[in-house]
């Protein structure tokens, strides 16, 4: 596709790196610009009809078009650019495209394991995100082998996987909260993930700084532990 590409990002966000991922192993360049979500110019609220990101700018000789929903620019690339992501068997497909939502439904149990306001809701929401991951886990065992989602060949379910373990990943630096214990199939995938070039490389290079500082500031039963971790071994966490 003869177009011009450009992400519309924010530093944190799992659904951007998700679009970003997907850029990379298509091999399909495109800009990347950050917005402020705390402060959204206007030029922002004036394409993003849901006010979120990501948004992909298609830009053909003097027109644009706007894509807003990750799921659905993912689609869009899927159909527009080489390298497919997507397997081709229907059946195969829509399973994937289940998969995907579930990944989704996690990244807003992992928004409510770091928000929650006391002990007694971050153990219910850590509870819940154990019982989602037990979920993936049954699904992983009916594969045949990894290392990815669906085998040998890297999907669009390992693009939205990657950024959700890398909250895991900052969790892990705060505590163990044994949310993939008894897993190791996801153990294994996450590894594989973290590993990915294109996984690495759709964050920047501060974004663990950048996590642990949002996580902190947030006034929840999480935030409390980072503080009191914070007073006791200052240098630790910020490394
Ligand atoms: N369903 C959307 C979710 C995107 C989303 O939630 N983006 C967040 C950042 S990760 C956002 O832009 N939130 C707007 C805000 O914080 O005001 C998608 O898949 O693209």
């Amino acid at each position: 596709m003869t177009a011009s590409l450009t992400l519309v990002s924010h530093h944190l966000c799992p659904y951007v790196q998700r679009a970003a991922i997907s850029l990379a192993e298509k091999a399909v360049p495109f800009e990347r610009i950050y917005v402020d979500l705390s402060d959204k110019p206007d030029w922002f609220k004036a394409i993003s009809p849901l006010g979120k990101v990501p948004l992909l700018r298609v830009r053909h000789g003097s027109a644009e078009d706007v894509i807003f929903e990750s799921a659905v620019i993912l689609e869009f690339l899927e159909e527009t650019e080489a390298n497919p992501l997507h397997p081709t068997d229907p059946l195969a497909r829509a399973r994937h495209r289940a998969w995907i939502e579930f990944g989704s439904a996690i990244l807003n149990a992992i928004g409510r394991f770091y928000c929650a306001p006391d002990e007694a809701a971050f153990l219910h929401e850590s509870r819940g995100l154990s019982d989602m991951f037990a979920r993936v886990e049954a699904e992983l065992s009916e594969r045949q082998s990894g290392p990815w989602f669906a085998g040998e060949r890297f999907s669009l379910v390992d693009a939205v996987y990657g950024p959700v373990f890398r909250y895991i990943d900052t969790f892990d630096r705060i505590g163990d909260f044994g949310i993939l214990d008894g897993k190791p199939l996801v153990q294994a995938w996450r590894a594989a993930l973290s590993k990915r070039q294109s996984v690495k490389e759709a964050v920047s290079a501060n974004y663990p700084q950048r996590l642990h500082a949002f996580l902190r500031a947030k006034g929840s039963y999480l935030s409390g532990i980072i503080r009191r971790q914070a007073i006791a071994a200052p240098q630790a966490l910020s490394a």
